[in-house]
């Protein structure tokens, strides 16, 4: 807790430069709070395997939740940089914490703003952004992951309202949410958004335990058996398997910064560490292969805040393509499980404890590795832009 608390940046490109002054007024708040309320207790939540509720409560406090949605409607109105940097924050404390801040603003705020009506605008997003409601995204099927567009989950139109049958897996947040966001297909086979109240009769959440990764996560299924929906609950705005498609570039965009902040913890406590530990009668920061591991993390830090600063900037002007975002995802998180494997390393033995954070970052990374679209299916969709020819069927 020490090490993580006196926590320094690296900033080998002074990347802090391109930052408006807003954004580092943002970095800086959502950092002090990482290190006052996530970092303290984010261990012990972890070895429990328990999710700290109390947590959304105070980054609806902190007015952090849907930064980008306009304040109108709760959000913070902020630009994609700040919120790049708000998850780059959150996952230096932990994954966990990003993916429950993930999902409520990129996947339950982003299409309830972008897609619904003005009334499930006003019922739903001030309440999900002070944190007083919790929201997931259901996409991903027990039979259909990397696949999506051939889910089973289903709704039929009985005139008064909808009926829904199916199962969702794999879905963060599931057994908390308030209001779940459901991709299901219609009679005619397109993709249609919903949004699914807690409670409603036919419709359950439960947990999946045993995971090693996303500890202090909470993951589930959405079951539903013949649940009956009022019509209001279509999100009207979107057709298609493009629907929470875009959602996900959203979200990606997000896991890109996020990666980065995982990364930076594990070679801050890394350094320190290497500076201080003696072997051979001197620190093994003194040794070549040791400086060899702390150089190319600092190279590939570096390499992957200018990746996301630049994509951060072509999102701001509305120019960052799903492809674009592939990659940094891809890059980014590869970059940063590689990091927290090469950093424990240098910390021997005491590495493999929960007194430092690699560990606990290695293990989440191996689910941000396969979330929001697995690391093959992000290189396939590099290739499929390079060759226009696409691989995955
Ligand atoms: P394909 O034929 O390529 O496309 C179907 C339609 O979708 C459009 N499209 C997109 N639109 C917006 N953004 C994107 N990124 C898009 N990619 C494709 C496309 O233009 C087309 O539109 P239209 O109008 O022509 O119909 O679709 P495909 O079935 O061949 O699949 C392509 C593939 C494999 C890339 C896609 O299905 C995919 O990305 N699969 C990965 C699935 C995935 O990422 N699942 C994530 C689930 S959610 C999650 O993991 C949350 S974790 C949360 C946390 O805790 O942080
Ligand atoms: P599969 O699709 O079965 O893939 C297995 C392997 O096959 C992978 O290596 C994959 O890359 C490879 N593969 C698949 N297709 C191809 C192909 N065409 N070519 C080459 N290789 C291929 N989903 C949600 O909807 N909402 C959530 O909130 C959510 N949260 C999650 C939280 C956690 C902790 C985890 C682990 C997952 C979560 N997911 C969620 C699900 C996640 O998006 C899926 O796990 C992911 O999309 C991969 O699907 P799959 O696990 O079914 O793997």
């Amino acid at each position: 807790m020490q090490a993580t608390i006196q926590f320094i940046a690296p900033d080998h490109y002074l990347v802090d430069d391109l930052y408006t002054s807003e954004h580092k007024i943002v970095r800086s708040s959502i950092r002090d709070w990482v290190n006052r309320s996530v970092k303290p207790i984010i261990e012990d939540f972890n070895e429990k395997a328990e999710f700290p509720h109390h947590l959304v409560k105070e980054m609806g406090e902190m007015g952090i939740l849907g930064p980008f949605i306009p304040q109108e409607y709760g959000g913070a109105g902020l630009d994609h940089i700040a919120y790049g940097l708000i998850m780059q924050e959150l996952e230096r404390g932990d994954s966990g914490i990003r993916s429950i801040f993930s999902v409520q603003t990129s996947l339950v705020m982003f299409p309830i703003f972008s897609y619904g009506t003005e009334e499930q605008k006003r019922k739903y997003l001030p309440k999900l952004a002070t944190g007083e409601m919790i929201g997931c995204f259901g996409l991903t099927e027990p039979n259909h992951g990397s696949d999506p567009g051939s889910m089973l989950t289903r709704i039929v139109d009985k005139g008064d309202h909808y009926l829904l049958n199916g199962t969702k897996m794999w879905i963060t947040n599931s057994s908390v949410a308030d209001v779940s966001v459901v991709w299901a297909k219609d009679e005619k086979n397109i993709i249609r958004g919903l949004l699914v109240e807690k409670g409603v009769p036919g419709f359950t959440a439960p947990e999946i335990h045993g995971k090693w990764s996303l500890r202090a996560s909470v993951t589930g299924e959405l079951v539903f058996d013949d649940v009956k929906l009022p019509k209001e609950n279509l999100l009207p705005g979107v057709q298609g398997l493009k629907g929470p498609l875009s959602c996900l570039n959203s979200a990606r965009y997000g896991i890109a910064w996020g990666a980065v902040g995982a990364a930076m913890d594990c070679y801050d406590a890394a350094l320190r560490y290497a500076l201080e530990r003696q072997q051979f009668g001197k620190p093994i920061g003194a040794f070549q292969l040791q400086q060899k591991k702390l150089a190319e993390a600092l190279t590939e830090i570096t390499k992957a805040q200018l990746l996301s600063w630049r994509l951060g900037t072509l999102k701001n002007e509305n120019r960052a393509t799903p492809q674009q975002i592939s990659m940094a995802k891809r890059n980014n998180v590869e970059m940063a499980l590689n990091i927290a494997r090469e950093t424990r390393q240098i910390l021997g033995a005491m590495g493999i404890t929960r007194d430092f954070p690699m560990m606990r970052h290695m293990m989440n990374l191996e689910s941000v590795i396969t979330y929001e679209g697995t690391h093959d299916i992000h290189l396939l969709i590099t290739g499929h832009e390079i060759t226009g020819i696409p691989s995955f069927i």
